[in-house]
């Protein structure tokens, strides 16, 4: 399989939590290059654009709020099976059933108050993902 770009989020509660290094260092333990990274404050259209595909869901509020409200860091992460291979790193989507040694299990709190990170779910999602918060500079 060929290199492939993923685009990866620390989330505000792994970020005010001072895990932000230590999730670092399993990203590049695992191998990835970490082809950009920033620390933002996430304007509230770029947190609805990018969880659009849940604006129906009844947590889509809470969790715009939620990304929006404290500084997070946004990563374009490079590494073969990319996509796939963070999605394994991080763990389930809920701390509380993401298995042993995921980022999700150790770093997480929980659904409500914070998974400790983001990772695109398709090579679709990961180009708009990219382009949305990186354009042109990655
Ligand atoms: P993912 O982050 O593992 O791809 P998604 O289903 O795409 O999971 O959900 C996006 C984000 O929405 C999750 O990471 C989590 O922060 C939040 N979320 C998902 N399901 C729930 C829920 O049932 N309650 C509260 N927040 C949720
Ligand atoms: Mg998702």
């Amino acid at each position: 399989m060929a290199q492939e770009i993923t685009f990866a989020i620390i989330k505000p509660d792994a970020v005010a939590g001072k895990h932000s290094g230590a999730i670092i260092s399993r990203i590049e333990d695992a191998g990835f290059n970490i082809l950009g990274m920033a620390k933002i404050l996430m304007p509230v259209e770029v947190a609805q654009e990018l969880y659009k595909a849940h604006k129906e869901r009844p947590f889509y509020q809470s969790l715009v709020d939620f990304m929006t409200a404290r500084h997070c860091i946004v990563m374009a992460l490079e590494k073969e099976n990319a996509i796939e291979e963070w999605r394994n790193l991080m763990g389930a989507t809920d701390p509380a059933e993401a298995a042993p040694g995921t980022i999700r299990k150790d770093f997480g709190i929980s659904l409500d108050e914070g998974n400790a990170t983001h990772g695109s779910d398709s090579p679709e999602g990961a180009r708009f993902e990219l382009e949305l918060f990186f354009g042109q500079r990655r």
